[in-house]
C-alpha cells in the first residue's frame, strides 16, 4: 500500500487570512490563487504493519514529535478513518524550496501528502473530495490540488462539505508569470495559523477585511476570465496590502516584512510607473512575489538580480495539478 504524488505549490491572488472553523480550517473569505509551476512538494506514503508507529521525514530530517509530526498524524488518522485501516504509515517528503518561510510549503506539502496518503490507502478521490481533505489540515492545500487558476469556495457549512477548490481556468489558458524574491530563508516567527487567529480576535479591521475579500474576488474572477491583466494585478496587490494591515493591525502586531521586501515594494511601483506592468503580492513571510506577464518576466527577473541581498530568484508559469507518480521515495 505505498504511493507517491507531487503538488505545486500556489500563491493566493485574493487571500485567505481568518478561520471561522480551526479545526477544519474553514475561511471566513473565498480566495483565489495562481499554482506555481516548478515549486513543488514531492510525498511517497506507505502503509503497512511493519510500522509500530508513524514516521515522518521532512526535507531528509526525521520529526519524531512536535507540530509537524502531530500534523501528519493527525492528517493519516483521517485517512485510516475514512479507509478503515488501521495500519501505521511512513511518510517522506521533499520540497524543492524552502519549507516554511512564506513560499507555501504546507500547501503544496498537504496537497501531494492528500493526494499519495488517501491513494496508498486505496480511496478513490476526486478533485473536490481530495481538496476537502487538504483543506482539512492546511487550508491553503487545497488550493494546491486543481492546477491553474484556483478559487476556493469558503462555503457555508459547518462540516465543511461545501468549503472546497476547483478551477478556474487550466494552466495553458493565460501565460502569466510569478517571479518570486526570496528575501530571507529562515522559518517564519508567527505561523499563519496562529498570526490570522490572532487577527479574527484582535485587528479592528477583521470585519471590513471579510467584506474587501468579497469584492476582490470578484474583481479577481473577472480578470482571469477576461485576461484583464490590469484589473488581476491591481486587485491581488491591493488585497495583499489589505491583509497585511489586518496582520500590522492584530495584537500583538505581526511584521511579516523585513527591510528589502519593503525595497523590492518600491521598486516595483517605480517600475510600473516606468511602463513595466507588474504588481507585488506577499504572504505570511518577507518573499515578495512579482504577478507580470510572460514578455516582461526575464526583464523582472534581471533587475532583480541586481539587488545582492536577494537569496533567490525564482520565475513560475502557472503551474498544473497534483498528480501521482510511479517512482517512490523508498
Ligand atoms: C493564502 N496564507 O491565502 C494565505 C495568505 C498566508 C497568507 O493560506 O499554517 O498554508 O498550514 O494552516 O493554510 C497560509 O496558510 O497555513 C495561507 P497553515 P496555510 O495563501
Amino acid at each position: 500500500m505505498k504511493a507517491t504524488a507531487t503538488a505545486n505549490a500556489n500563491i493566493a491572488l485574493t487571500k485567505y487570512w481568518g478561520r471561522r472553523d480551526r479545526r477544519l480550517s474553514l475561511p471566513f473569505t473565498d480566495s483565489i490563487s495562481m499554482t506555481l509551476d516548478g515549486l513543488s512538494t514531492m510525498t511517497t506514503v506507505h502503509f503497512d504493519s511493519k510500522y509500530k508507529k508513524d514516521i515522518f521525514i521532512l526535507d531528509k530530517t526525521e520529526f519524531k514529535k512536535g507540530t509537524e509530526y502531530e500534523e501528519v498524524a493527525r492528517y493519516l488518522d483521517i485517512i485510516r478513518k475514512m479507509s478503515k485501516i488501521k495500519l501505521f504509515a511512513k511518510v517522506v517528503s521533499e520540497n524543492n524550496f524552502p519549507t516554511a518561510a512564506g513560499l507555501a510549503s504546507s500547501a503544496s506539502g498537504f496537497a501531494a501528502l492528500s493526494l499519495s496518503g488517501s491513494s496508498a490507502a486505496g480511496l478513490d478521490l476526486d478533485a473536490k473530495e481530495l481538496s476537502i481533505l487538504a483543506r482539512t489540515v492546511s487550508g491553503s492545500a487545497s488550493r494546491s490540488i486543481p492546477g491553474g487558476f484556483v478559487e476556493w469556495h469558503k462555503g457555508k457549512k459547518d462540516d465543511g462539505s461545501d468549503s472546497f477548490s476547483e478551477q478556474i481556468a487550466p494552466p495553458d489558458y493565460w501565460d502569466v508569470r510569478m517571479v518570486i524574491a526570496v528575501t530571507e530563508t529562515s522559518k517564519k516567527m508567527t505561523s499563519s495559523r496562529e498570526g490570522m487567529d490572532r487577527s479574527v480576535k484582535t485587528s479592528p479591521f477583521f470585519a471590513q477585511w471579510i467584506k474587501e475579500c468579497e469584492k476582490d474576488a470578484k474583481k479577481a474572477r473577472k480578470a482571469i476570465k477576461e485576461k484583464y491583466f490590469a484589473l488581476l494585478g491591481t486587485t491581488s496587490e491591493a488585497n495583499c496590502i489589505k491583509m497585511h494591515t489586518v496582520m500590522m493591525t492584530s495584537a500583538p502586531s505581526i511584521f511579516y516584512w523585513n527591510p528589502l521586501t519593503l525595497e523590492i515594494i518600491n521598486s516595483v511601483m517605480a517600475w510600473r510607473d516606468e511602463g513595466l506592468e507588474c504588481y507585488f503580492t506577499i504572504d505570511a513571510g518577507p518573499q515578495v512575489k512579482i504577478l507580470c506577464q510572460e514578455k516582461d518576466a526575464k526583464i523582472i527577473e534581471n533587475k532583480l538580480k541586481k539587488f545582492r541581498s536577494i537569496k533567490k530568484i525564482y520565475a513560475c508559469k502557472v503551474g498544473g495539478p497534483a498528480k501521482l507518480i510511479q517512482s517512490h521515495f523508498f
